[in-house]
């Protein structure tokens, strides 16, 4: 079973940061600090902080209080200014808060600057997401790619870490992916991440020839991707009957997972695959890193882009994938599908539907929708069922089989004739076998 486990211990041995303070407290008191930029709408703002939240409540902190700053410039030493950061520290010191998450990224001397300031740790979106990825790591390459990614985020900010890790023994981006303790050694860590970088050109090496070989036998793979909680996992469970690890977490899945797709009037069934989400400012350290789990979407033959019909910002989670998509260099065709749609009015539905005249409308939880994404799915692939005549030497007959069902065979002087159902896009596949169409 890819289920995990549910330690009741888990928020005591996961805690964001680790000091002697945090050894007594069970969920540490976070204060979150959302970051308005210049041209963000109320929606974004509202959803951005929504979305923090999620990420901190999913690392097992207690968000105990949200505030919003205006950022015009960013200030070179503190990010968002001293008047704000003023503010902030009353705040943090009147709540007796365990750690300041800002949702931005922090270079390693402001993040230095602020936790002399804050007088405690201070975490940014990029750590945050990473101790999530720690935490939810469970194969032996994702435990590779986050230690990777992890390492490589550390490595400048060891210097303003120093006196906390030989003291404490830890600190926000020090504990890695499962049990394993990230090297802290300024002079070890190269030698780490070089390691690291070798053992998964070996996974990518591996996953390519993996690659080539279904490639080889013509089965297409059909890649799920889409924003973090879209619900991609849980349409992979309800496409193909399978275990994968749904939840209401933020990366609940950061691994890929493959399962069988079957495929009306096609005798293979096609591979269908769910991978890890994708988010704004999703760190790029981690986009690198995760270059073998991601071969599943630039490999892919089709991509399903689940959208959660739910969120206020549909088209903000849209543009994010797609970014992310060209990053990586995925080039296959989608099928946007907007899941969750049990959960919208008929409104809210019919106006998505009006600005998306190709999407497909689903609930994966509710089961709607199914057998017409998996009908899309696979005439994309292998396009309509179609009833045909052809024209076989009898020792090609067996061959005839892989590509549908025959449904009456015929002498014809020495050639067989055959009529046979089967999907448009294979019908090629019969010409490459020398098999001719009747000419009747
Ligand atoms: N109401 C409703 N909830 C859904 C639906 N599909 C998924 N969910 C819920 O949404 C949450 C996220 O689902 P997942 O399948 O884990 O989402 P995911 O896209 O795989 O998320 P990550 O792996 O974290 O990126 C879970 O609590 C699901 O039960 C749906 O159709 N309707
Ligand atoms: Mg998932």
């Amino acid at each position: 079973m890819n289920q995990r486990n549910n330690n009741p211990n888990q928020t005591d041995r996961r805690l964001l940061t680790v000091s002697d303070k945090d050894i007594f407290v069970t969920v540490q008191k976070a204060l979150l600090v959302g970051i308005i930029l210049k041209n963000q709408t109320r929606a974004d703002r509202e959803e951005s902080l929504k979305e923090l939240t999620s990420l901190v409540k999913t690392a097992g902190s207690n968000p105990t209080i949200v505030q919003t700053k205006r950022v015009d410039r960013i200030d070179p030493k503190t990010f968002i200014g001293k008047g704000s950061i003023n503010d902030l520290e009353v705040l943090s010191k009147a709540n007796d808060i365990d750690v300041v998450i800002f949702d931005c990224e922090l270079n390693p001397n402001q993040q230095k600057e602020l936790r002399e300031i804050f007088q405690c740790d201070v975490v940014d979106r990029t750590g945050l997401i990473l101790d999530i990825f720690a935490l939810h790591a469970q194969s032996k390459e994702a435990n590779l790619q986050v230690e990777l990614a992890m390492s490589v985020y550390l490595k400048p900010r060891l210097a303003g870490l120093g006196k906390t890790l030989n003291q404490q023994g830890g600190g926000i981006g020090t504990r890695g992916p499962g049990e394993a303790k990230l090297e802290t050694d300024s002079r070890l860590i190269d030698n780490r991440i070089n390691k690291l970088r070798k053992e998964l050109k070996k996974i990518e090496r591996q996953r390519l020839l993996q690659a080539s070989s279904r490639e080889k036998k013509n089965t297409p793979l059909v890649s799920i991707v889409g924003y973090t909680n879209a619900g991609k996992s849980t349409l992979l469970k309800s496409l193909t009957n399978s275990d994968a690890y749904a939840a209401d977490e933020l990366f609940a899945t950061v691994d890929s997972l493959q399962r069988e797709l079957p495929v009306k009037d096609v005798q293979e069934p096609l591979i269908l695959s769910d991978t890890v989400g994708f988010i704004q400012n999703l760190p790029t350290t981690l986009i690198e890193s995760f270059k073998s789990t991601l071969l599943v979407a630039t490999s892919a033959d089709l991509l399903i882009h689940v959208v959660d019909a739910a969120t206020a910002i549909p088209e903000m989670h849209i543009a994010t994938v797609r970014e992310i998509l060209k990053q990586i260099e995925v080039s296959a065709n989608e099928i946007m599908v907007f899941n969750k749609v049990d959960k919208i009015d008929r409104a809210s539905l019919n106006d998505l539907a009006e600005r998306y005249p190709q999407a497909l409308f689903i609930s994966s939880l509710k089961q709607t929708g199914i057998d017409e994404l998996v009908e899309t799915i696979s005439k994309e692939i292998y396009g309509e069922t179609i009833k045909d005549s052809f024209l076989v030497e009898p020792k090609n007959l067996e061959h005839v089989n892989r590509f549908g069902e025959i449904l009456e065979v015929k002498n014809s002087s020495d050639l067989l004739l055959i009529e046979i159902k089967m999907r448009s896009k294979l019908v090629s596949k019969l010409k490459d076998l020398k098999i001719m169409k009747d000419p009747k």
